[in-house]
């Protein structure tokens, strides 16, 4: 149901623009569900930190402040003790001694963003045993949390990206992937997703997939490798917003612009350049900023004991109104949303 709405509604047109500017969860909270209001008390003084895969990534930045709206401001207004912490590489050797250091610190509740499932488990499942709440967002470790704050459905997110690129190259020519790491949980669901969705366009073959590990200098050598490997490349697509970014400024030049299409998951704020000039044609995303801050409400009732994490319970998320606990231990905060040249200016994140 949600994904035939996904394939009707997204493509060739956008979801209205209220949901990007702070109205929220579409299909899900309703005003009379936000003036029901909260049941539970809410323990004050927690303390709740939240890694996000890397510092200094937008994205991130983005979905954790406190001046965009993000996580932290979330745990502000509830009167928690909120921090940001993580390393600089989209790695777990990065983002696990930070975990680590947060535990010892004596958290309530990690807000994690998965590097690497594999890596981080052991450690997020002692935590847990402890009476840690874990919640990811953004990037899933399945089997090592308490709840997952999923921004959209993997497939809806996975076929939007093949959609758009198979409309730009009317189904035809060879494409290629730039993701971020290749332990990304997230990326690795969507790409998933994206060859499944990519059977229904025969003509267009996935050429290669590489890895810029959310770093842009990375990003931007793989790209520069993609172009030279295969000369009769017609298309990109890179689910990362570091990855988008790079590859649009490699192929911001008279050679490449409007011949090769790219598109994938990127920050408005990050793609309007090459939006305004024609590099990139459209791309998705979510707001960054109500992911953040519905998962530091969702790490705060679990840690008050005001929701458990069984599908079917409620809550209501601070100005975005009621959410619900999935099968699956999950809550979903919406659908993405395409930009192009007609919306792109509306948008400031
Ligand atoms: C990057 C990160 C993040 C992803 C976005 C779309 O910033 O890889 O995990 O969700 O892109």
């Amino acid at each position: 149901m949600y994904l035939q709405r996904t394939k009707k509604v997204l493509i060739g047109s956008v979801l209205a623009a209220t949901l990007l500017a702070g109205a929220g969860a579409s299909g899900v909270a309703s005003a009379a569900a936000r003036s029901v209001g909260r049941p539970h008390a809410l323990k004050k003084g927690l303390k709740v930190f939240v890694v996000p895969k890397n510092l200094g990534n937008s994205y991130f930045t983005t979905a954790d402040s406190v001046k965009t709206g993000g996580a932290l401001s979330a745990l502000k207004a509830l009167g928690e003790s909120g921090a940001e912490t993580s390393g600089t590489t989209d790695t777990p050797a990065s983002q696990l001694p930070v975990i680590q250091a947060d535990i010892s610190k004596g958290a309530n509740a990690l807000v994690i963003s998965a590097t690497d499932p594999t890596a981080l488990c052991p450690t997020l499942k002692r935590a847990m045993a402890s009476g840690i709440v874990v919640v990811t967002y953004d990037s899933d470790a399945p089997t090592c949390r308490t709840l997952f704050v999923n921004q959209a459905t993997a497939q809806g997110i996975g076929d939007i990206e093949v959609q758009i690129l198979a409309k730009e190259l009317h189904g035809q020519g060879q494409i290629a992937i730039v993701s971020a790491s290749a332990s990304d949980t997230n990326q690795n669901t969507w790409i998933a997703y994206m060859k499944q969705e990519l059977k229904s366009y025969p003509k267009m073959k996935l050429v290669s997939v590489v890895y810029g590990n959310d770093d842009t200098a990375t990003s931007t050598t793989v790209t520069q490798g993609l172009l030279s490997k295969y000369p009769n490349l017609k298309g990109i697509i890179s689910p990362t917003t570091v990855g988008i970014a790079a590859a649009a400024a490699v192929l911001d030049t008279a050679k490449y612009r409007g011949k090769i299409q790219l598109t994938g998951l990127g920050t408005p704020d990050e793609m309007k350049k090459y939006v305004q000039d024609g590099t990139v044609q459209a791309f998705a995303l979510w707001n960054p900023a109500d992911l953040g801050y519905l998962a530091a409400y969702a790490a705060v009732e679990l840690a008050s004991h005001a929701i458990t994490n069984a599908p079917g319970q409620s809550f209501v998320a601070g100005r975005l109104g009621r959410y619900k606990v999935l099968p699956g231990h999950e809550i979903l905060l919406g659908a993405p949303f395409v930009f192009t040249k007609a919306n792109i200016n509306k948008f400031n994140f």
